[in-house]
């Protein structure tokens, strides 16, 4: 077994590990990155596409900011569609000037990649049997086997940052971490294409046959889904029945504006809330969907990562210049962020989802909620400062 000393071990590099290793590495503290699948493999994944400013601000932080700034589109508002008739959140009037950046996922990945390989900071894909060791004493240890060999990182930190299924939260005793979990009773079939987006801002659409929404990359490729059952298959979604679905489920200015073109990608995601607490496990921490899961609806899962890196860069950073307290407190400063997320997008996916189960009272809520919403000025600005996101806060 070949042994390295790093100051901290990162399991996973999607978005939370890579980002947690450029800010380290601005902080000039060594990290290695351990990755179970190939960088194309983690590209692939067609995942979030809405940046709140507190993630945009730690990507420029990184100094990975400069294509997201030049491709990226800035957008003032969103629409809610309900009854047939389409009503503008103007999130920019109502929260005081913020605003949320469009800007794909796989491109913040791509980016952060880029910078990683240039700054010459170590990064081990395709590892295999990563475990994690000792993480309860002051030498925690990762090991994994790579092309055959078995390798042992030495370090200071874990950072889990290795995704709802991975082996970090898994690696704690069950007596050490409690969980909470809503599984919700349907999926998002999405699509991404190289089509015109209907509207120039996203369409969040409350229909009698489901959800919908109709989202963007840039102004000529479109991400879009539907509300399906957990009994679908991709397969069973040629492209053709998906378009007719969703332009079923708009009102009809924007049935009008669809434009339809082949799928470049097309999946169906499960749609969960889970929370693990704490998410601080002696010298293991855990960031990003390690810990938490939130319905992509109120589009927080990615910028709860990001939150949850930015509290853990300046923790470590803290730690290594004699403060105790920053490392200390990550935990319950991240949940108090996470928890507020977590209300925010189960409330928005209760509100917008079809649930046959609560029958024709529960659509009757549904359309009173959102007929106040878009009717009563304090409603709307709640609705707006959530989805811009809630400030960082100090623990309680
Ligand atoms: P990730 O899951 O992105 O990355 C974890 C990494 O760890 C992966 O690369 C994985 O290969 C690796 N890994 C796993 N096990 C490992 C092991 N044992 N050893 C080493 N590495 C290991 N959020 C939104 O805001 N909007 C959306 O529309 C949206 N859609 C989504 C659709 C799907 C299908 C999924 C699963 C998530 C979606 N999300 C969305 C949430 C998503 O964007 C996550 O919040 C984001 O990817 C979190 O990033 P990470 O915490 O880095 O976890
Ligand atoms: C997306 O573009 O993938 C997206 C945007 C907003 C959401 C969810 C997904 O709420």
């Amino acid at each position: 077994m070949t042994t390295t000393r790093t100051q901290v071990a990162i399991v996973g590099a999607g978005p939370s590990g890579l980002l947690l290793g450029a800010l380290l590495h601005k902080a000039g503290i060594d990290a290695v990155i351990v990755e179970a699948r190939s960088p194309e493999y983690v590209l692939g994944r067609i995942r979030a596409g809405v940046l709140e400013q507190v993630t945009v601000d730690l990507l420029d932080e990184a100094g990975v900011g400069t294509r997201m700034h030049q491709e990226g589109l800035v957008h003032g508002g969103f629409e809610l569609a309900f009854g047939g008739a389409r009503h503008r959140i103007d999130m920019k009037t109502l929260t005081g000037g913020k605003q949320v950046m469009v800007y794909g996922q796989t491109e913040v990945t791509r980016d952060l990649m880029a910078a990683r390989a240039t700054s010459g900071a170590r990064t081990v894909y395709d590892a295999a049997d990563v475990a994690l060791h000792d993480f309860d004493s002051d030498h925690p240890r990762v090991t994994y086997s790579k092309d055959g060999a078995s390798h042992e990182l030495v370090c200071d930190f874990i950072a889990g940052c290795d995704g709802y299924h991975g082996v970090s939260r898994a690696s704690v005793p069950a007596v050490a971490i409690r969980t909470y979990e809503k599984i919700y009773p349907f999926g998002w079939l999405g699509v991404l294409s190289d089509t015109p987006p209907v509207s120039h801002e996203l369409i969040y659409s409350n229909h009698e046959r489901g959800f919908a929404l109709c989202s963007m990359r840039s102004m000529t490729r479109s991400r879009h889904y539907v509300q399906c059952s957990l009994d679908d298959h991709v397969e069973q979604w040629s492209d053709d029945a998906f378009w007719d679905e969703l332009r079923r489920r708009l009102d009809p200015e924007a049935a009008e504006a669809l434009v339809t073109g082949p799928s470049i990608e097309k999946s169906i995601a499960p749609l969960r809330s889970f929370v693990a607490e704490p998410m601080r496990f002696g010298r293991l921490c855990l960031a990003g969907d390690a810990a938490h899961i939130v319905p992509p609806t109120g589009a927080k899962g990615l910028n709860l990562a990001a939150s949850d890196v930015g509290y853990l860069s300046s923790s470590i950073i803290d730690w290594y210049r004699g403060d105790q307290h920053s490392i200390d407190t990550y935990s319950e400063r991240c949940l108090r962020r996470v928890w507020r997320a977590e209300r925010f997008s189960w409330w928005f996916t209760s509100l917008m989802h079809k649930f046959p189960e609560t029958g024709e009272f529960g659509q009757k809520m549904q359309a009173a909620e959102l007929d106040y919403l878009v009717n009563s000025n304090a409603a709307s600005t709640a609705m707006a400062e959530n989805y811009v996101g809630l400030p960082m806060m100090a623990a309680g």
